[in-house]
């Protein structure tokens, strides 16, 4: 049965208590050694430590050495994996394609920026079945290079020098992907079974069902769609293109990218299925421990004649699997195709009656010739009429393919990196692309420009709520995930941004307007964080506190010309619960999307809890946050930067009661005595009363002598938030 009990966490459905996180490690595979209460109390898992550059070094590693050992290693096969046709080039494109594929642009996770291949669920995806071989053949080129080249680059650059190494294109290559040591925990569905356990589909139109948000592929344990076909039906051409343009869609892929990604990538090499899938062990992370991390076993005689399964699909696609060019669409047109059965018992399809010098080479023995192939997937380039009209047109443009497919692989590999600030290295490209966010370079004011323009703010009429809310609006788009977002760019001005809910737009541009009078030559991006800062100081001396929010200065403004305005869509807050507003109830609770959205900050428990209690404070809830425009202000000095709401809050004196119709989003304080409604409140806000651990954190900010502390922790998380986009700076 693989039926699935909803779980969008991120636009509805059912709710699911593990709808947040989905099916975990734990979940998979209750038996691994856990080690996570290694990491509590905050120790790192990373054997570098903290200290550790890697940017510096990365460009102290010997790049030219490094590449020519890749080259080597492309025809260096080894016994105990050999390689098909002498290389394994197109194996390794699979590695880096399917190690950057998983990203998704609705949170920003997943990628290749992280080295996560290396760790569970995903070193045990059925999709990607046999790359821990992969990963191992790289072995004594991280071992030379150590912490010169992190894995996450590692397995980015090795499928460019592939590409290479089999005369394709590329466009480039950024390093900087600084690797983790333990497994992240993202949200990959709440499916109980892998895709190959028969596990249902995620787009059903006729039961209407969708891809929930904010997944990616079809099913549990793919990168994208399935090769064979919707639920694997081969002859559901029409939903075939519809998965294969929605999942790549998720990954800011459009059909021309899509189109020449799938075609460039299966110019290389060839599919595995030359046995039934039951004659191969279990996936890395559920084997023997005297396996050593290897999964998927097959026996080493079978392995020698290359009787390899990994998707079951059988053959390779074109007659020269180790060499760029356009046989992949030569033959996609040529021929007519039937679907055929692998020795695994896939569903294929094989051109009808080709022409001896079409067939391709056996992957062990050259001189022996085999029919090539195409999955349902590579169908749908022609089946689909607007795929079909882009394969015909690289079909007779091979100039166009080769500039289509290395930007579109360029893209792939390096969209989670967020600005092209953060790429390193002697091959990254010159040109700039528009998916990169770019943002002109701005220039550092003086401090007598900067301490100026902030008494002039303060003069202004603007109040401390109004600046607050600007600055929080401009600078908490960012995402740890993929770099995009942030303050930088000032793009809280432009669409879509400046015209979301969340935003109070009307309040919005009459502040922006403002800002705009009164900056000098500071740019739009440093004035709005300024004037943030500008506020909180005279709010934290309002309450007897002198504090500098010292952020920093030199951010550019992007216009509408650098920015792809479709692209930042995802970046919406469904919830904020900083500004205590949300905008449509999740399957997860609303607190949970408080957690979701302070990870994507990268803030620390105690930075979120002083944030949401310091806005609330200083009154910064949006007037769109559905109940009412001061919930949550447990304050009689609204403006006032102190520690009021958490004293509030846990004061024994006021009651909690439920007031909203849903029974759980709204609640009313009363005085325990005379029954008097004191304060409104939403689960954002209880909920650093009610939950134990985020209590003790409140508690700490709420005794006595505790405000010092929390100021300080509010301000250094303002500052951080406010900052976290400055690549530019480092
Ligand atoms: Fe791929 C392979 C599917 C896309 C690149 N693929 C492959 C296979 C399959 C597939 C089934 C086989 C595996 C084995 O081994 O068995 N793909 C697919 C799909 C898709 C894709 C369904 C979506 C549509 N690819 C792709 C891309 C790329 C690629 C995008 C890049 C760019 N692949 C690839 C390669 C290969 C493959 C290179 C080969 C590998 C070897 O040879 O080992």
């Amino acid at each position: 049965t693989g039926s699935i009990e909803g779980g969008c966490p991120f636009t509805g459905g059912n709710v699911d208590m593990r709808a947040l996180f989905g099916r975990t490690n734990r979940d998979w595979w209750p038996d691994a050694l856990q080690l996570d209460i290694l990491t509590q109390g905050g120790k790192n898992a990373d054997p570098y430590g903290d200290d550790f550059d890697y940017a510096e070094a990365f460009n102290a590693v010997d790049y030219a050495g490094l590449k020519a050992d890749l080259t080597a290693l492309m025809t260096d096969s080894q016994s105990w994996w050999p390689a098909d046709y002498g290389h394994y080039g197109p194996f390794f494109i699979r590695m880096a394609w399917h190690a950057a594929g998983t990203y998704r642009t609705g949170d920003g996770r997943g990628g290749a920026s992280s080295g996560q291949q290396r760790f569970a669920p995903l070193n045990s995806w059925p999709d990607n079945g046999n790359l821990d071989k992969a990963r191992r053949l790289l072995w004594p080129i991280k071992q030379k290079y150590g912490k010169n080249i992190s894995w996450a680059d590692l397995f980015i650059l090795t499928g460019n020098v592939a590409i290479e190494s089999m005369g394709g294109p590329v466009f480039g290559f950024g390093g900087g992907r600084k690797d983790v040591y333990e497994p992240e925990t993202v949200y990959w569905g709440t499916e109980e079974l892998w895709v190959d356990q028969g596990v249902e589909t995620r787009i059903i139109p006729d039961e209407g069902k969708a891809l929930e948000n904010p997944l990616a592929a079809i099913q549990m344990g793919l990168i994208y769609v399935n090769p064979e076909g919707p639920g694997g039906n081969p002859h559901d051409a029409e939903g075939m293109a519809r998965d294969m343009r929605e999942t790549f869609a998720r990954m800011a892929m459009n059909d021309e990218e899509t189109v020449a990604l799938t075609a460039g990538g299966h110019a290389f090499g060839k599919c595995h299925g030359a046995k039934p899938a039951d004659t191969f062990g279990k996936a890395p992370e559920g084997e023997s421990l005297h396996t050593m991390g290897f999964g998927w076993l097959t026996d080493p005689e079978e392995i020698g004649k290359g009787h390899i399964t990994t998707s079951g699909i059988e053959g390779a696609w074109t007659p020269n699997p180790t060499q760029w060019g356009n046989d992949y669409f030569r033959l996609l047109f040529k021929y007519d195709y039937e679907l055929v059965e692998s020795p695994a018992g896939a569903k294929q399809w094989t051109p009808i009656n080709p022409d001896p010098e079409d067939m391709a080479p056996d992957a062990r023995d050259p001189s022996k010739k085999v029919p090539t192939i195409m999955t349902t997937a590579d169908m749908a380039l022609k089946r689909d009429p607007e795929y079909r009209k882009i394969s015909e047109r690289f079909r007779d443009d091979q100039a166009a393919l080769d500039d289509a497919f290395a930007r579109a692989w360029f893209k792939l590999t390096h969209r989670d990196m967020g600005p092209k600030a953060r790429y390193l290295g002697p091959e990254v490209p010159e040109e700039t692309l528009i998916w990169q966010d770019p943002v002109p370079a701005g220039s550092k004011p003086s401090d007598g420009d900067v301490s100026a323009f902030k008494a002039k703010v303060l003069d202004s009429g603007l109040s401390v709520r109004e600046l607050v809310k600007a600055a929080w609006a401009s600078a908490s788009t960012y995402r740890n995930s993929d770099h995009r977002g942030g303050a930088n760019g000032a793009r809280v001005r432009v669409a879509p941004q400046k015209d979301w809910a969340v935003n109070d737009p009307e309040e919005l541009s009459n502040v922006l307007a403002k800002l705009d009078e009164l900056r000098g030559n500071l740019s739009m991006a440093d004035a709005i964080v300024l004037a943030g800062a500008a506020a909180i100081e005279k709010a934290a001396k309002d309450g007897g506190f002198d504090v500098s929010v010292d952020v920093t200065t030199g951010r550019g403004d992007a216009t509408e010309e650098h920015t792809d305005a479709a692209s930042f869509e995802p970046l919406e807050p469904y919830a904020d619960a900083f500004r205590n507003y949300l905008k449509t109830k999740a399957s997860v609770k609303t607190e949970d999307m408080m957690v979701d959205k302070a990870n994507l900050l990268g803030l620390s428990i105690p930075e979120m809890t002083a944030l949401v209690g310091g806005m609330r404070a200083l009154g910064a809830v949006s007037k769109h946050a559905k109940h009412g425009n001061d919930i949550g202000v447990l304050t009689d000095r609204p403006g006032v930067l102190s520690n009021d709401f958490f004293v509030n809050l846990l004061h024994m004196g006021t009651l909690w009661e439920v007031v909203d119709e849903s029974g759980d989003e709204e609640f009313v304080g009363k005085d325990r005595e005379s029954g008097e409604e004191r304060w409104h409140a939403t689960r954002t806000d209880l909920v650093f009363g009610s939950n134990s651990q985020l209590r003790a954190i409140a508690e700490v900010f709420a005794e006595n002598g505790g405000e010092k502390r929390f100021i300080e922790t509010f301000v250094s998380a303002w500052v951080k938030v406010m900052d976290a986009d400055r690549f530019d700076l480092a």
